[in-house]
């Protein structure tokens, strides 16, 4: 049988980047066609993103990428362009770390309350959300203009082939689509004041999402019709469906800017324990919920390294493994280190606040960063198997850390679980064998992930030590 040939778009909060895959019988292939930086823009007004840049990235890597049969496109979630009434967009979109949603989350929950919002929605209460950056925006001129409202991934879908939609899985992260039955969460929005006729129809990853206009074919110098395929377009469901599970007692920890910590399910957890608990259950590929809880993730680090002026990040990571272990930790889910700036420094605020020894040098503060993550990645794990009374063997790592080696083995150790790493590409992946599913070159989520473990190179790190000193850690921050 034939081997097919697809680009994945895949946006990040730090990058960009087109991958050209090969799928067919036995092969999976994926080649980096071309990668560009996002830098977000500090205006007057606030952080925004780069989205026309952005957009010539795209079509350099699909000219770069060369003739295939599909294209797919997911990115980070919850941000979104408005269009006015002829198409076109109005300003650039909103950088989620903005801080124009101080405060908007205890505003709506005076409205709807928290309990209530988590029942209808299943999602974690988080600043971002696109429904708190709908209602921060509420009376500004671009709401009185916008006609339609499109998240990133279908913002470009759209640029790309002129034709709207909402993929559901980056839909399922506004905070306004019901997880039980997977279609907009009507009640919830009518009571709110959300007007859902901002949003194009749902589409379903896999779903057809239109042609390559002829104006881009010729500019990425195509020869015939492209289809554009829906797929899992939030980066994290594509991630996830690129797991390369083997049964179904895993966790999974998608790495990059953020560490998503969790569960693949077969349906939410609405409990008022997982609420508080701060879990959401976004949506994933064939029905599966995304049961996981956000940690601040890397960008911990990736601010830190922004401040010492881009040191070489080998040499930081050796350096921090020649640190003790576990000194001091922060706690790598407050939303305090949400914002940029100052990150060393707050850092070791955190730790001076918590009693705790003071990290000073680089190498001590990438070490405590390391350490807190990993802790983090434990808890989460652990609060996800007791919520869900799913319980796990091993711990999937995918995305940028899985090139971490420390990371990796910190994480092992901390959960008491193996931990196996990579792909590290696996939002790409994930986005190339959904078109595949859809050209029926491969069949469900696990013909994939057999296919990945049969291809892809993956390295285990068994857990060393007993989890005590770990245990400890959680209690210094008020965990246990
Ligand atoms: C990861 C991610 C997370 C989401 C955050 C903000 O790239 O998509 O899943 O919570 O970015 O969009």
């Amino acid at each position: 049988a034939a081997v097919k040939s697809y680009a994945a778009v895949d946006l990040g909060a730090s990058s960009g980047r087109v991958m050209a895959g090969r799928v067919g019988p036995g092969t999976l292939e994926l080649t980096e066609a071309h990668r560009f930086p996002n830098r977000p823009v500090r205006l007057p007004e606030g952080l925004r993103w780069d989205m026309l840049g952005l957009y010539t990235g795209v079509l350099d890597g699909l000219r770069a990428a060369g003739g295939v049969d599909s294209v797919g496109i997911d990115g980070w979630a919850v941000d979104y362009g408005l269009l006015d009434a002829d198409g076109a967009l109005l300003g650039n979109p909103v950088h989620y770390r903005d801080p124009r949603t101080e405060g908007i989350a205890e505003a709506v929950r005076a409205t709807v309350p928290a309990d209530e919002l988590y029942a209808a929605t299943g999602l974690q209460d988080a600043p971002f959300n696109t429904l708190y950056q709908l209602e921060a925006a509420r009376t500004s001129a671009q709401a009185t203009y916008a006609e339609r409202l499109l998240l990133v991934p279908d913002l470009i879908t759209y640029w790309l082939t002129g034709e709207q939609g909402t993929e559901l899985t980056n839909a399922s992260t506004t905070g306004l689509i019901d997880p039980v039955t997977r279609d907009w969460s009507y009640g919830l929005a009518r009571r709110l004041g959300v007007d859902l006729s901002l949003f194009a129809p749902l589409r379903q990853p896999g779903d057809p999402a239109g042609v390559l206009r002829p104006e881009v074919r010729e500019l990425i110098g195509a020869a015939g019709p492209v289809p554009v395929t829906a797929v899992a377009s939030h980066d994290t469901a594509s991630a996830v469906a690129a797991v390369p599970a083997t049964k179904e007692r895993f966790a999974y920890i998608c790495t990059g800017t953020w560490s998503l910590a969790g569960l693949e399910l077969d349906a939410p957890v609405l409990t008022e324990e997982s609420r508080t608990a701060n879990f959401t259950n976004e949506l994933g590929l064939d029905g599966t919920v995304r049961y996981l809880r956000n940690i601040t993730g890397l960008w911990l680090l990736q601010e830190c390294v922004r401040a010492w002026g881009d040191p070489d990040l080998g040499e930081l990571l050796r350096a921090a493994e020649g640190v003790p272990a576990l000194r001091s930790v922060v706690d790598a889910c407050d939303t305090a280190f949400l914002a940029p700036g100052r990150m060393p420094e707050r850092i070791a605020e955190a730790c001076r606040a918590s009693g705790q020894p003071v990290p000073g040098s680089p190498a001590e503060i990438t070490r405590c960063v390391l350490d807190s993550l990993a802790l983090a990645h434990r808890r989460a794990i652990e609060d996800a198997q007791r919520l869900a009374g799913h319980p796990v063997d091993v711990v999937h790592v995918v995305g940028g850390g899985a090139r971490n080696a420390l990371l990796c083995r910190l994480t092992a150790d901390a959960c008491g679980l193996p931990v196996v790493a990579g792909p590290a590409e696996a939002a790409a992946f994930g986005n190339v064998l959904v078109q595949a599913q859809a050209q029926r070159v491969v069949g469900d989520r696990w013909h994939m992930r057999d296919l990945l473990t049969r291809t892809q190179p993956l390295t285990r790190y068994e857990p060393q030590g007993d989890t005590a000193p770990w245990r400890a850690a959680e209690v210094r921050l008020a965990w246990r």
